[in-house]
Parts: structure tokens; sequence; C-alpha cells
């Protein structure tokens, strides 16, 4: 397969009814998907998992991935399936050593000076992520004409701050000071990490993805003007050459801990659908959802607590953001954030059946 060379998208099909509700049309039912629904939480990962202990390896094996991809799909029938990789996968086709260390998380070999972005290439680098892209193939002719196939990548900002603090941050003290600073250094990278992830979004949507996410799960660190300058900006530009070669995909935002910020800026992003995480105030999710497509919040820890507790939090969401004249049409059932590895199986079942009691 010539990856630098792929025959067009096909044309979104709109039978499905997780792009219905991406383009603000009623599906007929309440779509949902799960953000990490493919992964520690599930026996028949970890029986996977035990055969590669390499995750960037896993990761860049297409048959594997896509078994992975639809193992969630295969037992709780989700409306969507997200691709199996993870948003690291930029840094290290980029050139950057990266690292998953059991029970630590990623680790990588930090960037923090101009010279150091000397070893990032981006010569081919549509092509270079080519095991992805068959990943993708592989799931879209696996998967059911109902489902929509979700490609992602991380957001700008995020990805930027673990390739610079070297892993995953609490004060996230190196990135905010070169942010302070201005300089050239993070100018340059944000520079190479919007080509990147322009080409990699691309070339998940050129083999068969029908939606992409960016995943900016630490827009909640910034201050308000940084917000605006090192997440929506990037955002924004990211977007903006998306939707020069792809009008019509649908494309979801989850600024994790941001969305009040986003809409105190009173600013209008070229996106579908915005996801919430389950801090955003009900108030703050009802606006947004005037604007567009919402898809949240259950907190990941009520899978964690007693059935009848589970059940009272998701009929609530789902009578808040869903039930109404608009809700219909707005409204993907998710979680506020990623599944947790600890989450019993059968917990995520008896939530299934109530969201597919709607
Ligand atoms: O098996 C293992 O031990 C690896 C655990 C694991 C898995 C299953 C990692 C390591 N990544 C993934 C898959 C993954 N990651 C997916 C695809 C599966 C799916 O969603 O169903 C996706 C979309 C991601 C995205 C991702 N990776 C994000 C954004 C979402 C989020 O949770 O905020 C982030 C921040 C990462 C980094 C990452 N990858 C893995 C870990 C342990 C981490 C660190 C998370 C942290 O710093 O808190």
């Amino acid at each position: 397969m010539n990856s630098s060379n792929p025959s067009p998208a096909s044309p979104i099909n709109f039978e499905k009814p997780l792009l219905q509700s991406l383009n603000q049309q009623n599906p007929g039912k309440l779509p949902f998907w799960f953000m990490r629904q493919a992964g520690r939480y599930l026996p028949e990962y970890q029986s996977i998992r035990q055969k590669e202990s390499d995750f960037i390896k896993l990761c860049l094996n297409p048959k594997l991935a896509a078994e992975i991809t639809l193992q969630p799909i295969k037992r709780f029938d989700m409306d969507g399936a997200i691709l199996f990789s993870d948003i690291l996968i930029v840094p290290y086709i980029l050139g950057q050593e990266v690292d998953f260390i059991e029970k630590f998380g990623p680790k990588l070999k930090p960037i923090r000076k101009i010279k150091d972005l000397s070893i990032l290439k981006l010569d081919s680098i549509y092509a270079r992520f080519q095991n992805i892209y068959e990943t993708v193939r592989l799931t879209a002719a696996a998967l059911p004409p109902d489902k929509t196939l979700i490609g992602f990548c991380g957001g700008i900002w995020t990805v930027a701050s673990y390739m610079i603090e070297g892993q995953s941050s609490k004060t996230f003290e190196t990135i905010k000071k070169e942010c302070f600073n201005d300089s050239e250094f993070i100018k340059k990278l944000f520079e190479i990490l919007e080509e990147a992830s322009f080409q990699y979004l691309s070339g998940q949507i050129d083999h068969g993805c029908d939606a992409v996410q960016i995943f900016e799960s630490w827009a909640g660190v910034c201050d308000e003007k940084n917000f605006n300058k090192y997440i929506i900006k990037p955002t924004e530009r990211l977007i903006k050459r998306l939707r020069g070669k792809y009008p019509k995909i649908p494309i979801i935002w989850f600024p994790k801990n941001g969305c009040e910020n986003f809409l105190a800026l009173n600013k209008k992003l070229d996106i579908n659908c915005i996801g919430l995480d389950y801090t955003v105030h009900h108030q703050t999710g009802l606006s947004l959802q005037k604007d567009y497509t919402v898809q949240g919040q259950l907190d990941p820890i009520a899978l964690l607590s007693n059935q009848s507790s589970l059940e009272s939090i998701t009929r609530e969401l789902i009578e808040r953001f869903y039930l109404d004249a608009i809700g219909k049409n707005r409204y993907i059932f998710n979680l506020g954030h990623g599944i947790l590895p600890n989450t019993p199986v059968e917990n995520v079942e008896f939530l299934v059946k109530i969201i597919r009691s709607y």
C-alpha cells in the first residue's frame, strides 16, 4: 500500500447514529461510546497485553490494534469504536524516545531546548503513521455499517506538555515557563506538532475514520491568557486546516477542565461536538449545547459505585442533556474522562442497559 497516496475518503454515511448526532440530526436513539473503552478493564484486552508487553509495539501492530478496537463493540455494542492507539504515538513517530512503564505511565526523554528539536523529523510524516492507517483500514472493514469509527490525536498543548515535562506532570512547570516567556522554542515545537497532528488526522480520515476527536486532556491547567494563546489558537489553526481539506468531517474537541474558560472567552470553534468532563457545571453544558452537540459527562468513578447510585446519576444526565427537543439532536452519552482500569465489567453492562432503554 502506498500510504502517501491514498484513495479519497469515502462519503460520510449518515445512517450511523453517532454521525447523525454529530451533525445535529435526531438518530432516533441515544448514541454512546466511552472514552478509553478499549483497554485495561477488559479481560480480553489483558490477555492480548500479556502476549505483547511493549505498549508502543501493540499500538503499531495493525492486526492486534484492530482486534482491541473491536473488543468493546463486540461486548457492549457501542455506536462508536475509538481507534486503539495513544496520543503519544505522535512524539514517538516524530523521533522522540517514548516508553510506557507499568504502574508508572508514559516516560519520554524530555525536549526542552531549540537544539533538542532537531531530533523531531517531519519529512514524509504522513506516510510514517502507516501502521496506524492499516489498523484503521482493518477496523473499518470489520465494523458493522451502523458503527462510527473515531480517529484521534492529542491536543497540541497536551502532547507538548508530555514532550517537555517527560511524563504526566503535577505542576507543568517547564512548559508553562516557556509559554510565559513566549520562547522561540515553544513556538517551533507547536509548529511541528500542528503539522504532525494535521497529517496524522488526515491519514486516519483518508483510510476510513468517520469522525475525529482531539483529546486536550490538560486544558485545565492554564491561566486565561495561556489558555487562549496556547490552547484555543493552536486548536483553531489545526481545525481550519482540517476543514480546508475535509469540510464535512465531524470533529469532537475534549478540553478537559477547560469548558468554563472556553465559554467565558465567547469564541466559536468550527467543531461539531464538545466533550464535557465530569467537572463541568450543568449550566455551562447546556449553554454549550446551544452551539454544539455535547458529549459526556459521567464521572468514571460512578462506575465504581453501587448500581443504584450509578443508575440515578446516569438518568439525571440523560434527562438534562437528551430528553428535550434540542437534546434529541445534540447529545452523545459518554464518560467525563477515560474509563478506569479497575472498573467492574458488570457495571459497564448495567450502564449500557440503562442507556439502551432510551
Ligand atoms: O495496557 C496498558 O497498560 C496501557 C494503558 C493505555 C491504554 C489502554 C495507555 C497508556 N493508553 C491506552 C489507549 C489509549 N490512550 C486510547 C485508545 C483506547 C480507547 O480510548 O478506547 C486513547 C484514546 C488514549 C488517549 C490518551 N493517552 C490520552 C487522552 C485521554 C485521557 O485519558 O486524558 C492521554 C493523556 C494519554 C497518555 C497515556 N497513555 C497511557 C497512559 C497510562 C497515559 C497517561 C495518562 C495520564 O497521564 O494520566
